[in-house]
């Protein structure tokens, strides 16, 4: 590269990487492969359109690498393409979902009655879980245009359990009918009962959206159930356990509804322009490598290393959300009421909890905890996962050490910043 600055910042960047222990849960490390398509010449290529339908031409070899990615895609959550169609143009997690909202549950228009007969547009409800119980913000959180176009109707786990309870779900969206229920979250370390959700969805004749995109890698290596069977529209992205480059994938049932045509037109003309082939090359070939059996073994490598490190942090005396993990995905409450317990496990808040251990080596992120009483940018908990490290080679012992390794380190953080409880 001749950009000499940018090359030296790319170069330490890589040797951050390699430095530290990385336990954010959303984060993996990509195979050569996967970088090389990335990094190709397929970014030079004006796609907009859809395999045999485009806008440009010179796009014959386009064509054959985006059909490559859809049939990979398919084949890896076995999946009969008669029933199931997939649009692998999603830019990212937060666009896939907007175009799944888009599509399938615009404003309703509402006659207002009178003599001029106006049209007032009405926004339809989303369900999603709340994003201090695990939820995504663009699961109808405020803050998001999935918040500002939509309603957002939050569901929120039980107080006791700190796990979805499915009776208060299902009164909920008996009680308020939203458009779409979604079923997903990026801090909620437990399985999802998806045949519950989809009940809970029938009764409240809401459409069923899974977004996956934590497990994605877990669910095709068999290491957590595969939600396909009892969702409408299945999205994800493609580089958290996937361990696919930043993109997303949006999987819908293909029938008379025919969600599929429209969600494509939400993707393009809709949101989108000219697709990133490359990015669709490198997910192809993130696909071909987790439909192997060294991507089973690694998703179940995944969850047991998670197991190991969350026995090992709960016997130390930290509280976990829920009591532990069914993922690769702990949720550690290292605030515990701004008090150390009788295992002398407690009093730190999120962000120093972070920061301490970020001087140590390992990486996580600040995050709320159910219920939480501080504010976002200096919550009670950080979330931790095992994805990464996982592709690194780790395995149990190697877990056993870090959780020795935080536990030392945030026992060490004093003077934890005190809060009023006050958001
Ligand atoms: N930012 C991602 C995560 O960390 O879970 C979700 O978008």
């Amino acid at each position: 590269m001749k950009d000499t600055q940018i090359k030296k910042l790319i170069e330490t960047e890589k040797k951050r990487q390699k430095k530290v222990v990385n336990l954010i849960a959303s984060e993996n490390y990509v195979s050569k492969d996967v970088l090389e398509a990335l990094g190709s010449e397929l970014t030079n290529k004006y796609a907009e359109g859809y395999p045999g339908k485009r806008y440009y031409g010179g796009n014959e070899i386009v064509d054959k690498i985006e059909s490559v990615c859809i049939e990979r895609a398919l084949k890896l959550f076995k999946l009969d393409p008669t029933e199931w169609h997939v649009n692998v143009q999603a830019l990212s997690g937060s666009p896939a979902n907007l175009a799944v909202y888009t599509a399938l549950i615009p404003p309703k228009k509402i006659v207002l009655p009178g003599a001029d007969n106006a049209e007032v547009l009405v926004p339809s409800k989303i369900m999603g879980m709340s994003l201090d119980h695990g939820g995504h913000l663009t699961h109808g959180h405020k803050v998001s245009a999935t918040g500002k176009f939509w309603i957002q109707v939050p569901y929120g786990l039980d107080a006791t359990t700190e796990m979805i309870n499915y009776d208060l779900l299902r009164e909920l969206a008996i009680k308020e009918k939203p458009a779409i229920i979604v079923a997903g979250f990026t801090a909620y370390p437990r399985r999802i009962d998806w045949a519950m959700m989809r009940e809970i969805a029938d009764a409240a004749e809401a459409l069923l959206m899974v977004d996956m995109s934590h497990i994605a890698g877990l669910v095709a290596g068999g290491a957590y159930p595969a939600p396909f069977p009892y969702a409408d529209i299945v999205t994800t992205t493609t580089h958290k356990t996937l361990r696919g480059p930043r993109s997303a994938l949006i999987f819908v049932k293909r029938d008379a509804r025919e969600l599929d045509k429209k969600i494509d037109r939400a993707v393009f003309p809709g949101l989108q322009g000219g697709p990133h082939e490359n990015q669709i090359a490198a997910v192809a070939v993130a696909l071909k490598e987790a439909s192997s059996l060294n991507f089973k073994k690694y998703a179940d490598q995944v969850v047991k290393n998670a197991t190991v490190l969350a026995t090992e942090l709960h016997a130390r005396g930290w509280r976990l959300i829920s009591g532990g993990t069914d993922s690769h995905l702990i949720l550690i409450d290292t605030w515990n009421d701004g008090k150390k317990n009788e295992k002398g496990a407690g009093g730190v808040s999120g962000k120093d909890a972070s920061d301490a251990l970020e001087k140590s080596g390992i990486i996580v992120n600040k995050n709320a905890i159910p219920f939480d009483v501080r504010p976002p940018a200096d919550p009670s908990g950080i979330r931790i996962g095992t994805a990464a490290e996982t592709t690194r080679g780790r395995k149990e012992k190697d877990f056993k050490m870090i959780a020795k390794k935080i536990d030392e380190t945030l026992r060490k953080v004093s003077g934890a910043t005190a809060h009023t409880g006050k958001k």
